[in-house]
C-alpha cells in the first residue's frame, strides 16, 4: 500500500468537489436534519433537497422529531421533499447530514447511517466530530447554508428565489439577524435577496412571530431567572428554568426564543436556559460572549456546539443540574 493510499483510508475530510462529486454522482441521496430542526438545518436540508430534485436525483429530506415542519418553517419553499421518519428508505446512495454536530443529533435516524454506501456530514459546528464516511465541517461559515452556497457554487447549481430563500432563512437565523457576523456575509446575503426573495418578511416569520402564549410563558420564566456573580471564574452565569407546566402548548420556537432574552444580562459572560422535556430531563442552551468557550462546557457535559452558542442534556433536578454546570464552568 502506497502512502498516498494510507492517507485517503484515513482522511475523511472532503473539499468543496469532493462534496460536489459525491452529490452529482449518487443514485439516490437522503437528507437528513438535526432533531427539533432550526432553520439552518433545515433551510440547508431544503436548499440542497431542490438542488438535487432539479438535477432528476431522487432525494428525501427528513428529521427524526417532531412529526411535522415547524410552523415557522412551513413557508420554506421544498417541503414537499420532507419525508416522515419512519419513511425514510432504510438503503440509500448517500446519505448527508446538514447541521448535526454529532450522529446523535440525528436521533432516531441515525440507524440510517449504518445502511447508506456512503455518507457526507456537511457542518459548521466546531465540536462536529466527523461521524461521516465523508465530511465538510468549516468551521468559519456563519452557517451551514453558507456552505451550502460555497457548494452549489463549485457544483455549477443555480441559487434561484426558491434556493435563496433556504439559505437566507438558514443565514439569517445563525447570524441571529446578523448582529454575529464576519467579512462576507453581507455579500452572501445581497446575493441571496437580489433573487428577489422577501428577506423582511422571512425573518419576521422565523424570529419574530410568537403566539400570545409566549407572553405569560416569558413572564412566568423570567421570574426565575437567577444570577450566579462567583460562577466561570467570577465572570458569572445566568440562568432560567423553563418548567414543562410554562412551556405547554407553546412550540419548540417559543422556547428556543428565551435564551436570546437571558443572555443579554451585563452581569454575567455565560448565560443558560434549562429546558425541562421530561422528569429529571432537560436540555440546556448556552451562550457566552467573549472569553468562555461553551462549546469545551458542553463537550465536557455530553453535548457540543459552537464557542460562543452551545447544548447539551441534563439529567437530575434543578439543583443537581445547575451544580454540574458550576462546576463545569469552573
Ligand atoms: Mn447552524
Amino acid at each position: 500500500m502506497s502512502d498516498y493510499e494510507v492517507s485517503t483510508v484515513h482522511d475523511s475530510a472532503v473539499d468543496l468537489d469532493g462534496a460536489v462529486a459525491l452529490l452529482s454522482t449518487a443514485q439516490t441521496v437522503t437528507v437528513l436534519c438535526h432533531v427539533q430542526p432550526d432553520a439552518d438545518t433545515l433551510g440547508s436540508g431544503l436548499a440542497l433537497g431542490l438542488a438535487l430534485e432539479r438535477r432528476g436525483i431522487p432525494v428525501q429530506v427528513a428529521f427524526a422529531a417532531p412529526d411535522e415542519v415547524p410552523l415557522s418553517m412551513r413557508g420554506l419553499p421544498g417541503t414537499h421533499l420532507v419525508t416522515a421518519a419512519d419513511a425514510v428508505r432504510d438503503e440509500v446512495d448517500l446519505l448527508v447530514a446538514v447541521d448535526c454536530g454529532t450522529a446523535g443529533r440525528l436521533g432516531e435516524l441515525r440507524t440510517r447511517l449504518g445502511g447508506a454506501r456512503t455518507s457526507l456530514v456537511i457542518d459548521h459546528h466546531r465540536s462536529n466530530t466527523r461521524f461521516g464516511t465523508h465530511n465538510l465541517i468549516d468551521a468559519d461559515a456563519e452557517a451551514t447554508a453558507a456552505v451550502l452556497a460555497d457548494i452549489f457554487d463549485a457544483w455549477g447549481v443555480e441559487i434561484d428565489a426558491d434556493i435563496a430563500h433556504c439559505l437566507f432563512a438558514g443565514l439569517a437565523t445563525d447570524t441571529g439577524s446578523f448582529r454575529w457576523v464576519r467579512a462576507g456575509t453581507h455579500t452572501l446575503a445581497e446575493r441571496l435577496l437580489a433573487t428577489g426573495i422577501d428577506g423582511a418578511n422571512i425573518t419576521r416569520t422565523l424570529l419574530d412571530t410568537h403566539p400570545f402564549g409566549w407572553l405569560p410563558m416569558l413572564s412566568s420564566v423570567l421570574a426565575s431567572a437567577t444570577l450566579v456573580p462567583e460562577a466561570a471564574s467570577n465572570s458569572g452565569l445566568v440562568y432560567a428554568l423553563v418548567r414543562r407546566t410554562d412551556s405547554a402548548h407553546l412550540g419548540a420556537e417559543e422556547i428556543e426564543s428565551v435564551i436570546d432574552i437571558v443572555r443579554t444580562t451585563v452581569e454575567a459572560e455565560v448565560a443558560a436556559v434549562f429546558k425541562e422535556v421530561g422528569p429529571q430531563e432537560w436540555t440546556v442552551s448556552l451562550r457566552s460572549k467573549r472569553d468562555v468557550d461553551v462549546s469545551l462546557v458542553a463537550t465536557t457535559l455530553g453535548g457540543g456546539g459552537h464557542r460562543f452558542a452551545s447544548g447539551y442534556t441534563a439529567h437530575g433536578d434543578s439543583e443537581e443540574i445547575v451544580a454540574a454546570l458550576c462546576a463545569a464552568l469552573g
